[in-house]
């Protein structure tokens, strides 16, 4: 498309007509797809932000590359750095969700959020208020773990905390059968030793090569079904995730907010482009849509 390429839906390419779109009544089911750009003003690094980015700051960790963090063969060598990050990522109290994460609640308060894609391991839309059903965790998360030899889950999720917390590395505890001890023979108490599996557990996030959760395939046809697409915070360099903004209809008006133009953004006659903090942009398309006030109330209450 070119500058002058009309566009289908909106009045203008712009956010006025964005949230004139939205007013009018014909955004109903907004699907919206997110990156660690929406976390980062809450503190927490994304991965590929030049200097502040955490594969920019891994090196301490003594990984042969960033990517090693998520990669399963190299965490069965050393699980150490990926627990690092897990200790510092392991959802609690310790971040609190961004105006961006509000303004995602607020579209679910209004009955106009259809789907949240994330791929985000930080929970905090649930801290935000994005009721639980909306919400596709595309690259898993902390709620649940496994053994990663046997795949037996592992169920004491107080004790993974507690593990994660003091920096442990917890073992898979299925038993695996019994030693007996038969050594102390005469009138001796035989002991029967349980055999543990001993594997490794790692939460249920989405290593490199592994498949996605099956909600993600499931749900992912809902893309079709948006009538506008909003895309946060998201360097759409990870496949299939990236692949979801282009299964939009044609015509459905897609808004990138984003510090940079990503995917195949500016190819769409109603493709518009926020380009700033992701925060930012939120906050003028709640000025658009009158939504400020509650918003930002919205926002200090969480
Ligand atoms: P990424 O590849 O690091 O890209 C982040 C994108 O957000 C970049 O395009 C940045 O320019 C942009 N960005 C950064 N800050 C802002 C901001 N304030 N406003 C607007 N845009 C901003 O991260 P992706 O999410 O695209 O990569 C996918 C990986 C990163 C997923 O598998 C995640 O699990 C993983 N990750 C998650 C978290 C988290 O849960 N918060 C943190 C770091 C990495």
């Amino acid at each position: 498309i070119s500058e002058d390429t009309p566009p289908q839906n909106l009045s203008e390419r712009s956010l006025a007509a964005v949230a004139d779109f939205i007013k009018s009544g014909r955004a109903r089911r907004i699907v919206v797809m997110t990156g660690a750009g929406i976390s980062t003003a809450a503190g927490i690094p994304d991965f590929r932000s030049p200097e502040t980015g955490l594969y920019a700051n891994l090196a301490a960790l003594n990984l042969p590359e960033p990517e090693a963090v998520f990669d399963l063969a190299f965490f069965q060598q050393n699980p150490r750095p990926f627990y690092a990050l897990a200790r510092e990522l392991y959802p609690g109290a310790r971040y609190r969700p961004t105006v961006s994460h509000a303004f995602l609640a607020l579209l679910a308060r209004k009955n106009l959020l259809h789907v949240l894609f994330t791929q985000n391991i930080d929970c905090l839309e649930r801290a935000a208020g994005v009721p639980p059903d909306r919400i596709i965790e595309a690259h898993g998360s902390f709620a649940t773990q496994r053994c990663i030899d046997c795949r037996e889950p592992f169920a004491d999720d107080a004790k993974m905390r507690e593990s994660v917390e003091r920096g442990e590395v917890p073992r898979c505890e299925r038993v695996v059968g019994r030693d007996e001890d038969e050594t102390d023979g005469i009138g001796g108490k035989e002991q029967d030793e349980e055999r543990r599996c001993g594997g490794l557990v790692k939460p249920d996030i989405v290593f490199f090569g592994e498949a996605l959760p099956k909600a993600f395939f499931e749900r992912s046809g809902a893309v079709q079904e948006a009538d506008l697409v909003l895309v946060m915070g998201t360097s759409l360099q990870v496949h299939p995730f990236a692949g979801l903004p282009n299964m939009a209809e044609e015509e459905v008006p897609r808004v990138l907010f984003n510090l940079e133009r990503v995917g195949s953004f500016g190819t769409r006659a109603d493709d518009v482009m926020v380009l700033g903090d992701c925060d930012a942009g939120v906050r003028k398309l709640a000025d658009a849509l009158g939504w400020r006030d509650e918003l930002e109330k919205a926002w200090r209450e969480l």
